[in-house]
């Protein structure tokens, strides 16, 4: 099992500045108990991180041709914007956990649709950066 976690745009700033709402780790931070864990699943973890959607699809088309068998993403408020972010996981067709850190239902009206949530298996949110480790386990359960 081999499976990409994705961060869009501003997530780099993670553990920097709102921490009321993101949490105080950083994403290095974040990403390295990922590893942790997935050390301890028994599954392959690679990380990246952009602020560009095009930078962020081309990653995405890579994972097909890298046998990538599941993807994790937090796709920032590309979520809430990007049919393009949309097609492209859907392209790849390879099954994807949407993760976010805080509850986008129970905040701002414009945050509660994603164009992503149609054609992931599944939406993890409000749980912080624990939702990463659970979207990890979700797919490690399906077998991807
Ligand atoms: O809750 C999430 O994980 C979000 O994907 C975070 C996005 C937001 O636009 C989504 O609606 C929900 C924002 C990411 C910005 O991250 C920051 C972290 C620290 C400081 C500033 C921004």
């Amino acid at each position: 099992m081999n499976i990409l976690v994705i961060n869009g745009p501003n997530l780099n700033l993670l553990g920097t500045r709102e921490p009321a709402l993101y949490g105080h780790q950083t994403l290095d931070e974040v990403m390295a108990e990922l590893m942790e864990l997935a050390a301890t699943l028994g599954v392959e973890l690679a990380g990246y991180q952009s602020n560009h959607e095009g930078a962020l699809i081309d990653r995405i088309q890579a994972a097909r041709l890298e046998g990538v068998s599941g993807i994790i993403i937090n796709p920032g408020g590309l979520t809430h914007t990007s049919v393009a972010l949309r097609d492209a996981i859907a392209g790849v067709g390879i099954p994807t956990v949407e993760v976010h850190l805080s509850n986008i239902h129970a905040r701002e009206e414009f945050r509660h649709h994603s164009y992503i949530a149609p054609v992931a298996i599944g939406q993890i949110a409000g749980f912080g950066a624990a939702g990463y480790g659970l979207a990890l386990r979700a797919l490690v359960a399906r077998g991807e």
